[in-house]
């Protein structure tokens, strides 16, 4: 089966239920701000709405620049290139492929790692143990918004004089102890793609601590002209457009009732997931602040009685468009796949987890009766 078919069966609520319904933020500040846009006639390359995005991020993640791109991809290539990589990035594989092309497309290589099958982030022996002399960086990936082990990763990448930069896609508004993600490494990329917990229909922007960087990152996002026909670094179009930073301005008031929605569906998840045998919801570590943009399941295809695969397929008939991210993993993807094979390793973990996890929606769009409606399919899949 094709799962991107559009399948065109209703729910019993007649409608399809998605993972990545957009979340909404202010509708009217955003009207009042295309407005302003268009009576200024100022449409991109750094205007005062990008401006504003950009200070609004800063403040909210505690960190001192948080630079605002297209979309998280071409974030992570100019990273890339403003930390002036070379040869081997370890990455993980079960990831969004994304990550891997990111590195790619800047002419590098990407390695894949292991991952934890407790966190489901990278597995920081897995990390040390492809570290040669090749490699210049690490990129970690907080996955479905749960923050990598940022101690251990910045000491490995210490004690090799490597730099460290992470995939944010996923974790906008998440902690680790007290600190915001945005504050590790050299640098965090976030995306703001439309199925995020916080969007601009499509962006990203770019955290770091690091002065230099920064400035670095800024020229570079603009083709790299400083000033108006000076061009002192390679450079890209990475720009935000100024009607997805009034997007992205439009959702700071509503970030908490996002967390809270996420939450209160995650709660609910758990209790009505909980005593079905073969079925785990991941969890995450109580210290951890989380915007649970993801709902993910693990199906134990033994205990469960059907498979992962199985399950996504009754879903589907039932309208539930739940996802098998990041299936088969990035190692196994034809754009890698006989790289990897050259390489003779394996990666248990990862294997694993892809073929056992499951994305379930949630979000502003999903409803207790959604979840529900969700939660009784995967009780009951023979009777659907
Ligand atoms: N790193 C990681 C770890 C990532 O997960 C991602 C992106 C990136 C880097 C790169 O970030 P960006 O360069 O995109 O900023 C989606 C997103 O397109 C992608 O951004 C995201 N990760 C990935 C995990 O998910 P698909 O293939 O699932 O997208 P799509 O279009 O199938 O949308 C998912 C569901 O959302 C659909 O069932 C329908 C619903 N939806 C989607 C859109 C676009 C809506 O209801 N409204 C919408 O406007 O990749």
């Amino acid at each position: 089966m094709n799962y991107s078919d559009t399948v065109e069966l209703k729910s019993r609520t007649g409608r399809q239920l998605h993972v990545g319904g957009p979340n909404l933020g202010n509708r009217q500040l955003f009207d009042r701000l295309v407005d302003e846009i268009f009576d200024r006639r100022w449409f991109t390359n750094d205007g005062q709405v990008v401006k504003e995005l950009e200070t609004r991020l800063c403040q909210y993640l505690g960190v001192k620049h948080c630079i605002p791109v297209c979309n998280a991809t071409t974030g992570l290539q100019l990273a890339c290139r403003a930390l002036e990589l070379t040869g081997e990035i370890i990455v993980p594989s079960f990831t969004f492929v994304a990550t891997p092309h990111a590195v790619r497309w800047q002419g590098l290589t990407p390695v894949f790692a292991d991952v934890n099958l407790t966190s489901h982030t990278v597995c920081c022996k897995s990390v040390a143990s492809l570290i040669n002399d090749r490699t210049s960086a690490i990129i970690g990936v907080h996955l479905w918004g749960h923050p990598c082990d940022v101690d251990l990763l910045q000491a490995i990448a210490n004690e090799f004089d490597i730099k460290l930069l992470y995939d944010a896609a996923h974790a906008f508004g998440c902690r680790h102890h007290s600190t915001m993600v945005g504050n590790f490494g050299n640098c965090e990329v976030f995306s703001f793609h439309a199925t995020k917990f916080f969007n601009t229909f499509e962006g990203g922007a770019i955290a770091t601590n690091d002065d230099e960087l920064a400035s670095k990152l800024r020229l570079m996002r603009n083709f790299g002209f400083e000033g108006m026909d000076h061009v002192t670094h390679l450079g890209t179009n990475a720009k935000m457009p100024e009607i997805c930073a009034a997007m992205g301005l439009s959702m700071f008031d509503s970030i908490d009732q996002f967390a809270s929605h996420n939450r209160s569906n995650f709660r609910l998840y758990e209790t009505l997931l909980q005593h079905i045998p073969g079925i785990q919801l991941f969890s995450l570590d109580h210290l951890e602040r989380a915007n649970r943009q993801y709902v993910v399941i693990e199906v134990d295809e033994h205990e469960y009685g059907i498979s992962r695969d199985e399950t996504l397929k009754r879903l589907h008939h039932n309208n539930i468009r739940a996802r098998r991210y990041f299936y088969p993993g990035c190692h196994r993807m034809p754009a890698y796949a006989a790289e990897f094979a050259a390489s003779g390793r394996q990666l248990k973990n990862t294997d694993e987890l892809c073929r056992r996890v499951l994305c379930l929606p949630t979000g502003t769009s999903i409803t207790a009766a959604d979840i529900f409606e969700i939660c009784d399919v995967i009780r009951a899949p023979d009777h659907r």
